[in-house]
């Protein structure tokens, strides 16, 4: 069962990598990328910077079985921020939230104890839900670094592990 427990924090560690090359990402955005929305039918770049601070928090309230309504407030708690330092902190912050949680997890529920989202039919494992919440990160992650190359900026992948 120890096992498990290293399993866990390789998964942590990687997402602290995500956050924290994430953060460097967002301290990039300049004034006048706040307007740019690639195309009609995607995010604006404040949609996406403030969907992607929130990914941890939001996926812990998910595997948590909260129902949409709460799902929902916290979805917009950064509607009105504008400042990429705090929207910076704010990943920051929902990490260090998802990680209190996880860790407080023996093994055994870190393994076996099974939650539903309010949107699926089928449950996960937290260990799977772990594994979810790394995908989902890199995802967003992925695409705030691509729209700030398409916006000009200079990025090289290397920024992406460090
Ligand atoms: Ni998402």
């Amino acid at each position: 069962m120890r096992e498990a427990l290293r399993i866990r924090d390789h998964l942590l560690d990687e997402l602290e990598t995500g956050v924290r090359t994430g953060e460097t990402l967002i301290r990039r955005i300049r004034a006048e990328d706040w307007t740019y929305r690639p195309q009609d039918n995607m995010r604006s770049l404040p949609e996406l910077v403030r969907h992607f601070a929130l990914v941890p928090r939001l996926d812990l309230e998910v595997m948590q079985e909260a129902a949409l309504e709460r799902v929902q407030e916290i979805e917009a708690a950064l509607d009105e921020e504008t400042d990429p330092e705090r929207l910076a902190s704010a990943l920051r912050e929902s990490f260090d939230l998802y990680k209190a949680y996880i860790v407080s997890l023996t093994p055994e529920e870190l393994l076996d104890r099974s939650t539903r989202a309010f949107y699926a039919e089928d449950s996960h494992t937290q260990i799977q839900w772990q594994i979810e919440t790394l995908t989902h990160l890199f995802h967003h992650r992925s695409q705030l670094y691509n729209y700030l190359k398409q916006h000009g900026h200079e990025l090289h992948f290397s920024m992406l592990y460090m």
